[in-house]
């Protein structure tokens, strides 16, 4: 097979750059592990930055997003039974988005599949070659025989445990990693949402946060232990812990009704630098983790795809390089004030085992000046609705 473009992965980096790009002209192959089923059965992030929005509506899937998504002018915070309103709309004039990325998932998909897209599933065994050549190749099994995709660029749009990063040898790339000491144990459950706005949660107990996808459907979470695993968590055990950790007001609306999907995900933030090794390009979780406490993961591959897509649109259509060569600079730019945020927001909310009472003291400090300050509010605003692309 030939194309313009080789993409690895079809999770929201690689489905979303593949539309764009093919909306442009551009040709392209998804190369696929897992089923389209497992793909979608996948449950994560929860919120969009507008950013995010504008570029799922630029590239023609907005829709759905639009009539069923719940656009949010603020979240709250909590320390205990104290509650500080952080008012987005207000400070910074934006809003975010809630709608699910399981339903961005499926959104692309069905739009791949109008647009009659390249998208194969269950491969094995991906190789990438001839990075530094005039054209480069990927390899993969498929059904016990051995293929090629010839191509100009390669995106590793693969995730943290893909093949991409790992092709860039250890000797070039730089890795950076903070591994926090807890995870986050996910909830979905058919009750109505506790409030109108998503609440984080910090108290004695540990964090918790009450996120929701629709009127009837709440997504909340709780930290653990890395060492816990999730069996050892039953329906009660989770929503007595949770009701624990929300201000008094939120916890008795707290309604025990069974989960329908429950797992832990650890929390680290990662970056690998560069984010092109000659004709590849890495994009989101292949490039960089963040922990989920600032929302930000899916929205960091959105804006990494947002600066690919323009610059392999400019070097296949104009034979312009500046944005190909540029991507990894431009990209790390907005990627590191990410990190930041979502490191600063995960110490700041969290409890630490085997805290000193110095820093129990500087947490709620921060929260304190959140309370008064409208200029630590609109800091906390502005990251959160996410920086310009
Ligand atoms: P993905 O990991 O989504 O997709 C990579 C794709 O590549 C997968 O489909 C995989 O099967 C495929 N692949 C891997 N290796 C391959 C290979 N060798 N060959 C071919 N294909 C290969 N973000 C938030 O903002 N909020 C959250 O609450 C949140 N919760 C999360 C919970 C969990 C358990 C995880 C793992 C992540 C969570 N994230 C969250 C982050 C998540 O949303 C990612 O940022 C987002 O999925 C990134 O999308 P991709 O870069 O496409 O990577
Ligand atoms: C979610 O709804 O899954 C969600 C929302 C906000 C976060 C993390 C997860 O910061």
């Amino acid at each position: 097979m030939k194309t313009q473009v080789a993409i690895i992965g079809a999770g929201p980096s690689g489905l979303l750059l593949s539309q764009l790009l093919n909306k442009s002209g551009i040709d392209t192959v998804v190369l696929e592990r897992s089923s389209r089923e497992h793909v979608l059965s996948r449950i994560r992030a929860g919120i969009l930055e507008w950013g995010t929005v504008e570029l799922l509506r630029e590239a023609g899937v907005g829709a759905r997003m639009d009539a069923e998504g719940y656009p949010h002018d603020g979240c709250y915070l909590s320390n205990d039974d104290e509650i500080v309103h952080i008012n987005f709309k207000e400070l910074t004039g934006k809003q975010v988005m809630v709608y699910g990325q399981t339903e961005v998932t499926a959104d692309l998909y069905n739009a791949q599949d109008a647009m009659g897209t390249t998208i194969v599933h269950g491969v094995e065994d991906v190789k990438i070659h001839d990075l530094h050549e005039a054209e480069s190749y990927v390899e993969y099994t498929l059904d016990g025989e051995r293929k090629r995709v010839t191509c100009a660029y390669v995106a590793g749009c693969d995730g943290f445990h893909g093949v991409s990063r790992k092709t860039i040898p250890e000797d070039v790339r730089q890795e950076f990693e903070r591994v926090y000491p807890f995870g986050w144990l996910g909830i979905l459950s058919e009750t109505p949402p506790l409030a109108d706005e998503l609440i984080y949660a910090n108290s004695e107990h540990g964090f918790a946060l009450a996120s929701m996808r629709n009127e009837n459907l709440v997504r909340h979470y709780v930290q653990v232990p890395l060492t816990d695993k999730v069996e050892e968590w039953s329906d009660e055990r989770f929503w007595t812990e949770f009701k624990k950790r929300m201000p008094k007001e939120i916890a008795d609306k707290v309604i025990m009704a069974p989960s329908i999907e429950k797992s832990i995900a650890p929390l680290r933030s990662f970056v690998s630098e560069p984010l092109k090794y000659g004709n590849m390009f890495l994009v989101g979780d292949s490039a960089h983790i963040v922990p989920p406490t600032g929302a930000k993961g899916l929205n960091l591959a959105a804006s990494d795809v947002f600066y690919l897509k323009n610059a392999l649109i400019a070097a296949l259509k104009d034979g312009d390089l500046s944005g190909v060569e540029g991507y990894s600079e431009q990209a790390l730019a907005r990627i590191w004030k990410a990190m930041r945020f979502s490191w600063q927001m995960t110490t700041t909310m969290h409890q630490f085992e085997g805290e000193d009472s110095f820093t129990t003291q500087m947490r709620n400090a921060t929260f304190d000046h959140l309370k008064t300050s409208e200029t630590a509010r609109r800091d906390l605003a502005e990251n959160y609705i996410g920086l310009p692309f």
